[in-house]
């Protein structure tokens, strides 16, 4: 046998396997997912006796994570250079393996307590790649022992004639380093960026927020109708609606994160992490919806958020009389145009800190999110917001705009209705419509339904939070058999009656009536 042809091959396993581990660890950190050799770590500590657990601490200390990682990798380099000589020997053998060791990895994943929905993936994508590299890096390695090879006489040609005559082993060294060279890359990279996460990700979670110095006043009784398949009154952070522009999570570090106000301003003003914890905190709940939330959408959320008024530190900043928008932006370069008098009267615009009790979640904008109760989100609801500069609407435009969205977003007047839900076949007998309706920072006023076109019947108002937030309703109902068509709609505290002209999302939201088709059996 050729031994430089099998040391070749070794190197093409080895090349792959660095490659699809850097494939791997580069997507762990898009999928905010453990690498496929933190996994394959985190499950061999999970397995190992302890004994062995406590010899590792004692032989590496604090150091042990790093030996471990470190095991591993040597142990994997020397499966890869077996890869890639079974490779050589039997066609797919090695490609075969290293789709199993991929799977390996996936098992590995889902043993891990944090794994998330894409968890499997960076396994996934690091079995194929390998599989799907080492076949042709062994191919440019040299013949396979199954080809024919010329035998005895070349084997003696000297082997500088070889190293000087040879392009396929030039190629094969060329592709081999830069497979070595990209993987090495993503893992570098990969390992960076999941390291960013996990440092925010860490502070985050030992942060404890200051007790606010206003707390919201109590939610009234009976606010909360607790109707099965009503939408509860509070939207567990959870279960709240997520919308952004960001494929991959921004990881904002509090303790490096600012605020700049600047712009149209007498005096530039600059906010820190800890100056913002250090002001008089206040709770208020707000109704969250989004632009692009259909008729019937569930868009929508309300949540308790503990923040700072953003007029008082506009008010430091002075805003020129000629201003008239504040334009945020966020770290990953989202930007909002909201009004300067929406952010200057006396709501409840907030810079957030808090949703529900808990630091604002990472993607709802850790650490510091715009809340402005009645507009929507594309135009006031800023994560990750890092800069405002006080401006006008004909100097500057948000992200939505340009995208031919209105650059106002006030929230239109909107019901919807909950239970029963769509499509359902409900039981007749007594039974029970309910929904929410909504216009913040108007309020709503009344809530009427009509079933099959009959004449509209007012239903209940729950009490409402306040203004700011969305209201549930109910009303009884007693359903006979059959097929039905539930709507509803809304007037404002304005007096305003939620228009049947049906629109969609764009340029500035949705209007029609909600309706709800349900079979009674
Ligand atoms: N940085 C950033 N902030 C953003 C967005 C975004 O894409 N990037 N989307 C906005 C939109 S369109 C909405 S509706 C709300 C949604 O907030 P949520 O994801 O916390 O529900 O965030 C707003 N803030
Ligand atoms: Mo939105």
């Amino acid at each position: 046998m050729n031994g430089s042809i099998r040391w070749r091959a070794a190197l093409a396993g080895i090349a792959a396997v660095v490659l699809g581990v850097g494939a791997g660890e580069l997507v762990a950190a898009f999928a905010a997912a453990a690498g496929p050799v933190t996994a394959i770590g985190g499950a061999l500590i999970d397995l190992a006796p302890g004994w062995a657990k406590e010899t590792a601490i004692a032989l590496f200390g604090r150091s042990d994570k790093a030996a471990l990682i470190t095991g591993i990798l040597v142990v994997l380099v020397a499966v890869a250079a077996g890869l890639g000589i079974l490779e050589r020997r039997y066609r797919r053998m090695g490609a075969l393996l290293c789709a199993a060791l991929g799977i390996v990895g996936m098992v590995a994943a889902t043993t891990r307590a944090d794994a998330g929905a894409l968890a499997l993936l960076p396994s996934a994508v690091a079995g194929a790649a390998a599989a799907l590299t080492i076949g042709p890096l062994v191919t440019l390695a040299g013949p396979t022992s199954t080809t024919p090879t010329r035998t005895t006489p070349t084997s003696i040609t000297p082997v500088s004639d070889d190293r000087v005559a040879d392009p396929g082993r030039r190629r094969f060294f060329a592709w081999t380093g830069a497979a070595v060279l990209i993987g090495a890359a993503a893992a570098l990279g990969g390992t960076l960026l999941q390291g960013g996460a996990r440092a925010a990700e860490a502070v985050r979670r030992s942060l404890h927020l200051p007790v606010p110095a206003r707390t919201a006043p109590p939610i009234p009784a009976g606010a909360d109708l607790r109707i099965t398949g009503l939408a509860p009154l509070i939207t567990p952070n959870d279960r709240f609606y997520r919308i952004d522009t960001a494929l991959l999570v921004p990881q904002v570090d509090p303790t490096t994160w600012a605020l700049r106000i600047h712009g149209m301003v007498d005096r530039e003003v600059t906010l820190t992490w800890d100056r913002l914890l250090a002001l008089p905190l206040q709770e208020s709940y707000t109704t969250l919806t989004c632009v692009s939330n259909e008729v019937g959408g569930d868009l929508i959320g309300n949540a308790k958020w503990l923040g700072y008024p953003i007029r008082h530190l506009l008010a430091r900043a002075g805003p020129h009389p000629d201003a008239d928008m504040v334009l945020s932006r966020s770290a990953d370069g989202f930007t909002a145009s909201t009004p300067l008098p929406v952010l200057t009267d006396e709501r409840d615009a907030i810079l957030a800190v808090g949703m529900n009790g808990a630091p604002l979640p990472a993607e709802h904008g850790f650490p510091v999110r715009m809340v402005v109760p009645g507009l929507y989100g594309y135009v006031s609801a800023t994560k990750w917001v890092v800069d405002l500069e006080v401006t006008r609407f004909d100097r500057a435009t948000g992200y939505w705009t340009t995208q031919g969205w209105a650059p106002r977003g006030p929230v239109k007047l909107q019901s919807r209705i909950d239970v029963p839900s769509a499509g359902r076949t409900v039981a007749a007998g007594d039974t029970v419509i309910a929904g929410v309706a909504w216009q913040q920072h108007v309020g709503v006023s009344r809530v009427e339904v009509s079933v099959d076109d009959g004449p509209w019947q007012d239903a209940q108002l729950a009490p409402a939070i306040s203004v700011d937030t969305w209201v549930q309703w109910h009303l009884p109902w007693r359903a006979t058999g059959g097929d039905h068509v539930i709507r509803c709609r809304a007037t404002s505290r304005a007096g305003q009656v939620q228009t049947s002209r049906e629109a969609p999302p764009a340029p500035d939201g949705a209007t029609g009536w909600p309706q709800v088709s349900v079979h009674v059996a």
